[in-house]
């Protein structure tokens, strides 16, 4: 019993707890000072009655007590039963997945090898979800792309989104469950952070790197009502670091009504620990991000993940002014990119 109670929930515990130990019953009463013993016989009757209906009561009490814990304990046992073995599904899923990605991974690291033994010019390395997508790599999710001596980048997770707008982006920053903190220092922007499923900055160096070439970039923003709507911006790039990172855009298109980017084009990067804005404030300490902010913010891509979006004092959470203004937190967000030339 303790060991399956160990196994389930924690809050079925405490249910046991409460329901199977001994509920309070009336006590007892307490037993009174014995009568002077002179009255003995007068009351001998009285008392014996008095301990029949007593001895009456408590077999009672007991077998109510027994009947409601075994109830108990049989509906308990049913949720734990239940809860176990959803439980036991989940973790069957979770492992297929896993094996299955696993081997998905391997194919495309022994493909792409293979592909970059044979392929040693710039044009044809697979570098990123484009490249890829034009190998016929259609479906969406994580790959591995291999080191390349001759593009001196390192061997990298990407997420590929292969079907939005034609497919063949490479995913750069996701804000979605809120569980990864982006308020960090320059250097974590630098390499990048977060889980490549969830929540992550792809890092700064990654996409200075893949903007090298003409590039496109897809941000796309979720309010909590399920809103969707898209930013798309030509000419992306991303300075290395003796520049900042600064941020390049071309213009913009779009459903998300107003742009609220390009007031952040030709802009440094900066973090809480960097300061290259163009305020005297310091703009990634007050809107606790890392961005490139101009004096601040018309959008905080990687500000706070407010849950349910309202934040009304401090401007940072993930905001895209053009749309909900400048108090209201997104729900997911996405940047994306891919090169110009893309031809799905
Ligand atoms: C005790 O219970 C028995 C049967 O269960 C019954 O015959 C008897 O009358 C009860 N005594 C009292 C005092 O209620
Ligand atoms: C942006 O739009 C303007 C006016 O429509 C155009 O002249 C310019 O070439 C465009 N710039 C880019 C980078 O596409
Ligand atoms: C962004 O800044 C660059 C550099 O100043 C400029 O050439 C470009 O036209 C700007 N983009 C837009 C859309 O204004
Ligand atoms: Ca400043």
């Amino acid at each position: 019993m303790l060991k399956r109670c160990l196994s389930a929930g924690g809050w079925l515990c405490i249910f046991i707890a409460v329901f199977v130990s001994p509920p309070v019953w009336p006590q007892k009463p307490p037993k009174h000072k014995k009568p002077a013993k002179l009255k003995a016989v007068a009351c001998c009757e009285e008392v014996r009655e008095l301990q029949a209906q007593t001895a009456n009561l408590s077999s009672l009490l007991s077998e109510l007590r027994r009947k409601q814990e075994q109830d108990w304990v049989s509906v308990v046992m049913q949720v734990m039963e239940l809860e176990s073995s959803s439980k036991r599904m989940e973790s069957r899923l979770t492992e297929a997945e896993s094996k299955f990605s696993q081997m998905n991974n391997q194919i495309d690291i022994m493909q792409l090898q293979a592909a970059q033994t044979v392929t040693q010019t710039s044009a044809d390395a697979i570098y990123d979800c484009s490249s890829l997508y034009q190998r016929n790599y259609r479906i969406s999710g994580v790959y591995k792309l291999p080191p390349d001596d001759f593009l001196g980048s390192p061997e990298m997770e990407v997420f590929c989104d292969m079907e939005t707008s034609g497919g063949g982006w490479t995913v750069v920053q996701r804000r979605k469950s809120g569980l990864v903190s982006f308020y960090q220092d320059w250097r974590q922007y630098k390499q990048g952070f977060g889980s490549i499923r969830g929540d992550f900055w792809l890092g700064n160096e990654n996409i200075h790197r893949l903007s090298r070439r003409p590039t496109r970039l897809r941000v796309e923003l979720e309010d909590w009502e399920g809103d969707v709507r898209y930013a798309e911006y030509s000419h992306f790039a991303l300075g290395n670091e003796r520049n900042s990172y600064r941020l390049f855009l071309g213009n913009y298109s779009g459903n998300v009504g107003n742009d609220a980017l390009i007031y952040h084009n030709n802009t440094a990067f900066s973090t809480k620990d960097k300061d290259n804005d163009n305020c005297l404030d310091k703009c990634a300490q007050l809107r606790k991000g890392g961005y490139w902010y101009n004096c601040c913010t018309d959008s905080n891509l990687n500000g706070v993940h407010y849950h349910l979006g309202e934040h009304t004092k401090h401007l940072d959470g993930i905001t895209w002014y053009g749309w909900h203004g400048s108090s209201y937190s997104l729900k997911r967000v996405e940047m994306k990119i891919r090169p110009e030339d893309f031809q799905p």
